[in-house]
């Protein structure tokens, strides 16, 4: 007999779910995908992919001049890009279903960075929404003064054999010594590779930095461009207001080396992405999680997975979808509503509106049902007192994100 993992079966479930993304709905958490293909990892860690070079995230701040931090802003947004969309194919050989994070999921660590200057770099991840889903996340800096808050949902199409993702959310980026704010707009992406059963995300069209010092940043995605010919092209430039030509253009691989330009298309920087360093997060060890914690959440259907047994992978994800609707069943009941911990959901967002409504992004597509998510200082002030309250616990060791 076949045993679940043999390749006949494989191309077999493989050509099934490609014929049953026909009728496909545009929701990603419909989609029900053979099982060689999910990953153990939820979606809600992946907001840790914004966070992994904590050196870059915090470089902006040490810039005097309002054009050079509009640069390092988007050298460091570049660069987040290969963890962001290139790290499954790398770690696990093509990319993967991630795991739908259930409502109040957990994912918090920290980036100890070895450079005392740039210090520690906290990581909240919070699943804010399961229908839609949607993620919220702040990634915080207080040494540096430099904050990172959004929130992030998709909205997905099939047609001529690829996945089609838009991406709704924003995120902006807060500079406390320069009392800046930047926009940060997401890409558009598509999966690649799926008749030949290795999906991989390729990214198109553009994203945006809008700083509020009045310089705009553009990234125009090619792909697999006409010009290099190479997979993750891209051009970016850095223009102030309605400048004639732009102060800097970057070009490049995004997943590979990209060259900085200034105005006389003069070479100033190359970086290479695959080669850079990142710094791991550090997680608390599971036994001190919270049970809302991601891994602890998980861990069982983590375990059946690695162990290969797709019985045992789909009843454990059964128990806790059980669990969820039964949470949500008692709710309604009793007339409450499930209280995020780090984030609220407001009609409009004072700091989002004063950049868009100058450079005419609309609102409009930006809200998941209907709301806007923003990071609550005063819900993360009590969240801590909480966690902190346990004075017996033993301190815990703590471990080293994968
Ligand atoms: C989530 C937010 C991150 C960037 C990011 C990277 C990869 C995206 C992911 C987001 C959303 C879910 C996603 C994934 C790539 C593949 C996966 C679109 C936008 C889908 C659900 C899986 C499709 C299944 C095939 C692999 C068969 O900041």
């Amino acid at each position: 007999t076949s045993t679940p993992t043999s390749s006949a079966s494989k191309s077999g479930s493989w050509s099934s779910f490609l014929k049953s993304m026909a009728s496909f709905s545009g929701d990603l958490t419909s989609m029900t995908a053979p099982p060689f293909i999910l990953s153990s990892t939820s979606l809600v860690e992946y907001s840790a992919y914004w966070g992994e070079n904590p050196e870059l995230f915090v470089a902006p701040t040490f810039e005097a001049d309002p054009e050079l931090r509009a640069l390092s802003v988007l050298k460091w947004f570049l660069a987040t890009l290969r963890r962001q969309y290139t790290s499954r194919n790398e770690k696990l050989g093509s990319e993967k279903k991630p795991l739908n994070p259930f409502l109040g999921e957990l994912f918090l660590g920290v980036w100890k960075s070895e450079d005392p200057k740039v210090g520690d770099t906290r990581l909240i991840s919070e699943q804010v929404s399961h229908h839609p889903p949607v993620t919220a996340y702040a990634l915080i800096n207080e040494k540096n003064g430099v904050r990172l808050e959004g929130y992030n949902g998709q909205k997905a199409g099939f047609s001529r054999m690829t996945i089609s993702v838009t991406q709704i959310g924003h995120a902006l980026l807060h500079l406390d010594q320069w009392d800046e704010d930047y926009l940060i707009t997401l890409p558009s992406l598509h999966i690649e590779g799926l008749v030949t059963g290795s999906p991989f995300v390729e990214l198109n069209k553009k994203s945006y930095i809008y700083s509020s010092t009045g310089y705009t940043a553009t990234v125009d995605y090619s792909g697999r461009g006409w010009l290099s010919g190479k997979k993750n092209s891209f051009t970016a430039t850095l223009q102030k207001d309605t400048a004639s030509k732009p102060a800097y253009t970057i070009s490049g691989q995004w997943s590979g080396d990209f060259v900085v330009k200034d105005a006389n298309k003069k070479d100033i920087e190359s970086y290479t992405s695959n080669s850079h360093p990142t710094t791991p997060l550090t997680l608390a060890p599971i036994e001190a999680q919270s049970p809302l914690e991601s891994r602890k959440a998980w861990s069982k259907v983590a375990e059946a997975l690695a162990a290969g047994d797709y019985e045992a992978t789909s009843a454990e994800k059964s128990k806790i979808e059980n669990e969820q609707r039964e949470l949500r069943k008692k709710e309604k009941e009793e007339g409450k509503e499930w209280q995020r911990r780090y984030f609220s959901a407001v009609e409009t967002d004072p700091r989002f509106e004063a950049i868009a409504s100058k450079v005419g992004f609309s609102a409009e597509t930006e809200k998941t049902g209907g709301y806007f998510w923003v990071f609550d200082g005063e819900k993360t002030k009590r969240a801590d007192a909480e966690a902190a309250a346990p004075a017996q616990a033993p301190v815990a060791e703590q471990v080293v994100a994968e």
